[in-house]
Order: C-alpha cells, then sequence, then structure tokens
C-alpha cells in the first residue's frame, strides 16, 4: 500500500499521520516557521544541526466524504539548509507526504534555489505526484524585499505549485499556509483511498482509515449492487 493510504492502527488515538518536511536554504526561516505554528509563538532559534522534527494533532473537516472530521497527527520534518540538501537522507523522504519548500524575500539566492529543491524533491520522493507549497517567508522585513510578490508566483505557476507569502516572526500566514498544505495532502489522500476501494474486488476493513469505514463500507455494498 502506498505511503498515502497508509493510516492508523484502529486503537490510536488520531485518524490519520500526516509526514511533511519544510527545505529550503539556510536562514529563511523554516525552523522559526515550524516553532511559531506549533507553539504559536515567535522564537528566535539557533540554526537547525541536522533534522528533526516536531508533532502536533490538528482536527480537518474533509471536503471529499462531506461531514466527516478526521483527527490528524502531523509529523514535521525541519531540515539544515545549505547544499547539505545532498546530505539529506533519503530514506526520509519515503513517507513525506507534503512539502513547504522556503525562501526568504529578501535574499534571492534563495529564492535561486528553488528550482534545485524542486528537482531534489523529485527525484527522492516516492510519490509521484508530492505536495508541495512554496513559501516566500520574511515578508515582514518588506524594506528589505528582493524579490517581488509577481516574480516568485510566476515560478510558482511555471512549478505548478501554490505560492504563498509567510512571516515567522508575525505569523503571517504561518498557520494558513500549513492548511492548505493539510487540506491538499486529504484532499489527495481521500480521493486515491476512494479510488483504492472502489477499483478493488476484495475489501479488508481493517486497512481503512477509521473515519471513513461505514462510508466505505456503503461505498463497496452499493458497488456490488450496481450493475455497471
Ligand atoms: N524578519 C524576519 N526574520 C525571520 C523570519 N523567519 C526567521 N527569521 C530570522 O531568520 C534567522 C534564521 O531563521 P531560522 O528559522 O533559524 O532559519 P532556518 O535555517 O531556515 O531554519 C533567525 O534569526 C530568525 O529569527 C521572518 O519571517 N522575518
Ligand atoms: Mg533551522
Amino acid at each position: 500500500m502506498s505511503a498515502l493510504v497508509r493510516t492508523k492502527s484502529v486503537d490510536s488515538d488520531y485518524d490519520h499521520l500526516l509526514k511533511f518536511i519544510v527545505l529550503g536554504d539556510l536562514n529563511v526561516g523554516k525552523t522559526t516557521y515550524l516553532y511559531h505554528f506549533v507553539h504559536n509563538t515567535y522564537s528566535n532559534f539557533k540554526s537547525t544541526v541536522g533534522i528533526d522534527f516536531y508533532e502536533k494533532r490538528v482536527t480537518f473537516k474533509s471536503n471529499i466524504n462531506i461531514g466527516a472530521k478526521y483527527r490528524l497527527k502531523l509529523l514535521l520534518w525541519d531540515s539544515a539548509g545549505q547544499e547539505r540538501y545532498r546530505s539529506l537522507t533519503t530514506s526520509l523522504f519515503r513517507d513525506i507526504m507534503g512539502f513547504i519548500l522556503m525562501f526568504d524575500v529578501t535574499n534571492e539566492s534563495t529564492f535561486l534555489s528553488v528550482r534545485n529543491w524542486i528537482t531534489f524533491i523529485q527525484t527522492h520522493c516516492y510519490n509521484s505526484e508530492p505536495q508541495i507549497i512554496l513559501i516566500g517567508n520574511k515578508i515582514d522585513a518588506d524594506n528589505r524585499r528582493f524579490v517581488d510578490t509577481v516574480r516568485a508566483k510566476d515560478l510558482a505557476d511555471e512549478l505548478h505549485v501554490v505560492y504563498i507569502e509567510t512571516s515567522s516572526v508575525t505569523g503571517h500566514n504561518v498557520k494558513e499556509s500549513m492548511e492548505l498544505l493539510i487540506e491538499q495532502t486529504m484532499n489527495q489522500m481521500e480521493l486515491a483511498t476512494q479510488k483504492y476501494y472502489k477499483s478493488s474486488s476484495t475489501i479488508d476493513i481493517r486497512e481503512m482509515p477509521t473515519k471513513s469505514k461505514t462510508l466505505m463500507k456503503k461505498l463497496y455494498e452499493n458497488k456490488n449492487q450496481c450493475n455497471c
């Protein structure tokens, strides 16, 4: 089963486990962004050494299974930047479902690295359609801005990813950008799950997301009743 349809065991206290990673050059604000999202406040960190992760629980209202609400456990991987992406452990990428690719709007070279990061993700990610959000961070430092919104948006369009501007200091769009990645990932996961069970002639209820079990069971029964 792909990472996208992997879900919790029956007794755990969440419905889905989502693994995201924040990538980008050194000092773009990755650690500050994650800290702000998890703790809802700003803290000035020292640069990350190696890779670490944060955990956060959120609830999510499904767009696909209308009325369904899921308890999500987010595992948010932080990473060191610079050219060290080459040495990032690629096995980590196996389960990553969503990527936050960050650059610093006050530092052009971090913007110019975005293409390299995209290539890196495409090369190492096991999911053929990874969910990626491009973030231009540090918009509070507007007087030092080097990369304007239009230019960043053009690149995002070309790369077929969503572009959002944030400030990890003020918290502007921090929650919103993470919520968008969650939504994109959950939509993709639920659609893949539906497709999987619709096309399956046999069904193993133990493999289903608990919250979707009743719904999927109904779907499967309807499918069996259908003559088409
Ligand atoms: N002005 C401003 N500074 C930021 C922002 N985000 C991070 N920083 C600062 O940029 C520096 C590097 O941040 P850090 O999170 O360690 O970057 P990382 O190497 O990508 O993890 C720190 O001094 C942060 O306080 C932001 O949104 N605005
Ligand atoms: Mg860091």
